[in-house]
């Protein structure tokens, strides 16, 4: 029988206010923590977290069957296995690395700037829902060879898919909610991808289209699935690690001076950022067979939630872990966006994040265009800090205020330096 702790629960406000408070509580007291309600387990302490998320026989990803498959419209990448999981994830790793990359930061620094340029005379923006939400839909439609013009509707569906996804207890209602964004984003798509069957072009959903997997095209269903799972994958996160960045480094006027001298330093604050607070602070599990962690028993066939945010500020793995320091020794930048990585928000093991090296392609193009441009930036005057979620958890908005430029931001995109008003 799982020990239940009557005082305390994953599911109260108090969690949900501030989950860091909690993580020390947890990993030290409760690192198996039950929550009978959703009947599920969760685990807090890094050594458990990677040991689930490497274990890939006793601990598999059949969760996502009733988690994702319903709004993903079949099966997503992370549900597959053995050949044709390493088959299709070869796709999909190859469309965001190397050559296809640098395209995609081409369309990023495009949005960006595009999207940035109203709001610098202004001298005030909201990096969440002024910029970030919007750069990382239209990017992602852009990489996809969808229409970006579409990018307020296909927004729209992917809140209900993600609220699926990531919704804890779901009321029936939001639920029918949720499908009936995932069924209409279907609806868009499908007509979509039979036309790139026959006039491929050279966007991500052609390749999906023309690539065999022992010798058989991916079916149109497989297709829409991961088409799907590759707009949540890159848009849920996205808007969530621009906003911590940028908050973090407000929040620490010194590591935001030498961000600013010297840029090349801006991986480390995104692998900082990441680590302090993954966006993505919760993975799923079952378990397979009976297990045992720390002395607490999970029975075979429960469901085993990861806690990354917990993970990544245990002792056990980074010193001083509930300090943000992008200076830290034991970082190790060049392995954060890596399989080596020793924080855990891009999982761990066969599914680690396929897109981690986009991810940071991403936030560097931006982070390194938004600096410059945004001079004594400061939160604005009256703002209130609030983060929301607690499987994808950020900031609901940052609103913050700067010089205003006069000069117009695709200026820079000429490598002329903007013109601030004194
Ligand atoms: C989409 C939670 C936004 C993924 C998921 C069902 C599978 C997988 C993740 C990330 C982020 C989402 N899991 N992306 O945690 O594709």
């Amino acid at each position: 029988m799982p020990v239940v702790d009557p005082r305390f629960s994953i599911l109260s406000e108090d969690f949900a206010a501030a989950p860091h408070r909690h993580f020390a509580r947890l990993r030290e007291r409760s690192p198996v923590h039950y929550e009978p309600e959703i009947d599920s387990y969760f685990l807090s302490r890094h050594q458990d977290v990677r040991r689930v998320l490497t274990d890939h026989d006793a601990f598999t990803t059949e969760t996502l069957q009733v988690r994702a498959e319903p709004v993903m419209r079949g099966p997503v990448l992370a549900q597959m296995t053995g050949a044709e999981h390493t088959a299709k994830r070869k796709i999909v790793v190859r469309a965001f690395t190397g050559p296809a990359l640098q395209d995609q930061i081409r369309a990023v620094h495009a949005n960006a700037a595009e999207l940035l340029t109203p709001f610098l005379p202004l001298g005030r923006i909201d990096l969440v829902n002024d910029f970030g939400k919007p750069l990382a839909v239209r990017v992602t439609l852009d990489v996809l060879g969808l229409d970006r013009n579409d990018w307020q509707q296909v927004s729209a569906w992917l809140g209900g898919v993600g609220e699926f996804i990531t919704g804890i207890v779901l009321a029936p209602e939001r639920r029918r909610h949720c499908l009936d964004c995932a069924e209409q984003l279907e609806a868009y798509l499908v007509p979509i991808i039979e036309q790139r069957r026959r006039h491929p072009g050279a966007d991500l959903i052609s390749k999906l289209c023309t690539a065999e997997f022992d010798g058989i095209a991916m079916s149109t269903r497989d297709v829409t699935a991961l088409v799907i799972n590759v707009l949540i994958a890159a848009v849920e996160p996205a808007d969530k690690t621009l906003a911590l960045l940028f908050k973090h480094l407000i929040d620490h006027p010194r590591q935001l001076a030498r961000v600013r001298r010297d840029p090349t330093l801006l991986p480390a604050a995104i692998a900082e950022t990441l680590r302090y607070t993954p966006p993505v602070q919760l993975i799923p599990r079952r378990a397979e067979q009976d297990a045992e962690f720390a002395g607490t028993a999970v029975p075979a066939g429960a469901t085993v939630f990861c806690m990354i945010g917990a993970a990544n500020r245990d002792p056990d793995a980074f010193t001083a872990p509930d300090a943000f320091d992008l200076h830290r020794p034991d970082l190790g930048t060049a392995r954060s966006f890596t399989a080596a990585a020793q924080h855990l928000s891009f999982g761990t093991g066969l599914h680690q994040c396929p897109g981690a090296a986009f991810a940071r392609a991403e936030i560097e193009t931006v982070a390194a265009l938004l600096l410059p441009l945004l001079d004594d930036v400061r939160f604005s005057p009256g703002f209130r800090y609030r983060e929301t979620g607690l499987y994808t958890r950020g900031p609901a908005a940052l609103s913050l205020d700067f010089a205003p430029v006069r000069d117009r931001v695709t200026d820079q995109a000429d490598g002329r330096p903007p013109g601030h008003v004194r």
